[in-house]
């Protein structure tokens, strides 16, 4: 098996593999490859909408159901073990964060989610793929944050209620705007601080993608 088999697989689904590393890097004591595997721009959002099951976390099942079935394909395609770790299994959750700073692509931002050098914040992790061989992986960027270079700074002041003023997010701050009556420009953009970055526009996710994810930060968080 190689990253691209698992490229081309996640591919289908409108999933994007964000890098690698190795079982020992990642801090699992069994061997092997950790993938990251995740989501930017618009390609995973319609195949989720075709695909949406009726449940209370509609993302979750059906990231487990879709990328649980492409690891069983993979692993009978190639007869080699592959474990699918998730984000929102926990507490404790894996480190998925800390997975994406090692694998070099992500930077921590001031406002908490990690800017990636080519999708800044407009991207999310779904899943780990643990494979137990030693694949060939491409060699980290070692490109700068793109946080260095942006001296303005516009994600930090573009809370209406500065909700990032202590370092980290004030999450009651957020909801409670949220839930006032001038809280829609923030549904519609998927967080205006998010918004406000210049990085990986392109990408950004379209305004129901946008509002679903800010309705289920919502929901779980008020
Ligand atoms: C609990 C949680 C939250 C909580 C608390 C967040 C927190 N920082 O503790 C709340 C509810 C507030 C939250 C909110 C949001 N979250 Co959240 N959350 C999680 C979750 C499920 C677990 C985080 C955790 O506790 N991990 C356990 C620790 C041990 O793992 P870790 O990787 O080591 O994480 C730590 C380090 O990364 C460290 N860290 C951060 N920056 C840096 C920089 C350096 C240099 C170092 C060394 C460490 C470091 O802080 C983390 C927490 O301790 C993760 C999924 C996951 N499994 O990681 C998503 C996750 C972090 N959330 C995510 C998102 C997008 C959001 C929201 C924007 C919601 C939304 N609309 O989608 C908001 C906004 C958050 C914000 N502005 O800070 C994404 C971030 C994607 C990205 N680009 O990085 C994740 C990865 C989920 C995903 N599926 O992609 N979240
Ligand atoms: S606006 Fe600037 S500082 Fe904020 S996340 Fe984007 S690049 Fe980084
Ligand atoms: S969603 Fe709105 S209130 Fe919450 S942090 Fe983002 S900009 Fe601030």
């Amino acid at each position: 098996m190689e990253l691209s088999d698992i490229s081309d697989a996640m591919d289908a689904a409108g999933f994007k593999v964000f890098g690698g590393l190795t079982s020992t890097t990642a801090g699992l004591e069994a061997g092997g490859t950790l993938i990251l595997v995740g989501n930017t721009g618009v390609d995973m959002w319609p195949v989720f909408c075709d695909e949406k099951p009726d449940t209370t976390d509609p993302l979750d099942t059906w990231t487990r159901e879709r990328i649980t079935a492409i690891t069983d394909s993979l692993h009978e395609r190639f007869s080699v073990p592959i474990e699918a770790l998730f984000p929102f299994d926990g507490p404790p959750y894996h480190p998925f964060q800390r997975w994406a700073l090692t694998s070099g692509n992500a930077h921590p931002s001031p406002i908490g989610p990690l800017i990636h050098t080519e999708f800044g914040l407009w991207h999310g992790y779904r899943a780990a793929l643990h494979v137990d061989a030693d694949l060939a992986l491409p060699e980290p960027s070692t490109s700068a944050s793109p946080c260095d270079d942006c001296t303005e700074k516009p994600c930090l002041v573009a809370c209406p209620v500065e909700a990032f003023a202590s370092g980290h997010l004030n999450v009651a701050a957020c909801t409670s705007h949220l839930a006032g009556d001038h809280g829609e420009a923030c549904f519609k953009a998927g967080c205006l601080a998010r918004r406000a970055c210049p990085i990986g526009t392109d990408v950004a996710y379209s305004e129901p993608q946008a509002r679903f994810h800010m309705r289920a930060f919502f929901d779980a968080h008020r």
